[in-house]
């Protein structure tokens, strides 16, 4: 009998399920990437020193959540959480980087580059980006090759030209640049919506769930993404360097059109509380399994870090 992660009855609470994802995920993680031995043990440290360093755990957290909803075991479950975690970290490696946005501070602590060198940085951001995919690959994810294909073409998608990356080429590009609220929707779609839709619709991958409850979790996780977004915009613009962990001013001082220099505060953050409610309304498809699915729509727009 399979065991899944948060069915357990008395993990009710968003902060005490998050917190039991994130333990299984580091033990995964640690158990994935071992201590290293060889000529290549820089590389490996590194990329244990970004992926071992805390962080929220929020695309994770998606993935198992959505995975429960269709009894998805929890190796598979967390095999492929880890995956997901991997490229998002990846993705803050590289972000972090001079010829990025150059930041000296992540996760309440020096960047890879800083900490190691950029050459290293740049390697564990490659490490961390390919071994996803071994992961992903590897027959403990899943028994059927089918559900490893779509999941690894999934998520290729997600973080690609398409998505992720393609995001970011167009974050770079609007520097010193008026962008309209539709434009930045977009940046926003594809920079961090399309992790935060895989991470909700592998679940149903892995569950060999109907095209249309994929649709309703991708829904959900996109509005959830724009939620999320704008909160790190105000965040940005309100927030304190120790709470959040980060830089904070960083997007007036780039001339960045966000959410809150086009809007202004108030209407941001009540608009973050509407997608909120928008993100809850996509899971109507589902019983109470999704409670905490809805829940975590409400802690991302409150989150202080
Ligand atoms: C380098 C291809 C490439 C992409 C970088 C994700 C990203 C794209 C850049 C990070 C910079 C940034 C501010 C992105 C907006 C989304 C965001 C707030 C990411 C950080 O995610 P959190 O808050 O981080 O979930 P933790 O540390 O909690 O995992």
């Amino acid at each position: 009998m399979p065991i899944e992660l948060l069915q357990k009855k008395d993990s009710a609470s968003l902060e005490k399920a998050l917190q039991e994802v994130s333990a299984a995920l580091e033990g995964k993680m640690d158990q994935l990437l071992p201590e290293p031995e060889n000529g290549e043990a820089r590389v490996i440290e590194a990329m244990r020193y970004s992926t071992l360093s805390g962080g929220k755990r929020l695309r994770p957290f998606l993935m198992v959540a959505s995975a429960g909803l269709f009894g998805v075991c929890r190796e598979a479950s967390l095999q492929t959480a880890a995956a997901l975690e991997f490229i998002h970290t990846y993705s803050l490696v590289h972000d972090d980087l001079p010829a990025m946005d150059n930041d000296a501070l992540r996760r309440g602590k020096p960047s890879c580059h800083i900490q190691y060198d950029e050459a290293t940085a740049i390697l564990a951001g490659d490490g961390l980006l390919t071994f996803a995919f071994q992961v992903l690959a590897d027959p403990s994810t899943h028994p059927d090759p089918a559900v490893r294909c779509e999941l690894i073409r999934c998520l290729a998608q997600a973080a690609g030209c398409r998505g992720m990356v393609g995001g970011q080429m167009i974050d770079l590009l609007a520097e010193n640049k008026e962008l309209s609220i539709d434009e930045v929707i977009r940046l926003q779609r594809l920079k961090t919506g399309e992790l935060f839709a895989i991470g909700c619709e592998a679940g149903a991958i892995l569950g060999k769930a109907p095209r249309q409850i994929r649709q309703a979790l991708s829904g959900y996780a996109h509005d959830l993404g724009l939620a999320f977004q704008i909160t790190d915009d105000l965040l940005d613009a309100e927030g304190s360097r120790e709470k959040a962990g980060k830089e904070v001013r960083k997007d007036a001082k780039r001339g960045k059109s966000t959410f809150v220099s086009i809007m202004g505060i108030e209407r941001a953050r009540s608009q973050a509380q509407i997608l909120a409610k928008q993100a809850i309304n996509h899971l109507s498809v589902f019983d109470e399994r999704a409670s905490l699915l809805r829940e975590m729509a409400e802690y991302v727009t409150t989150r202080k870090s």
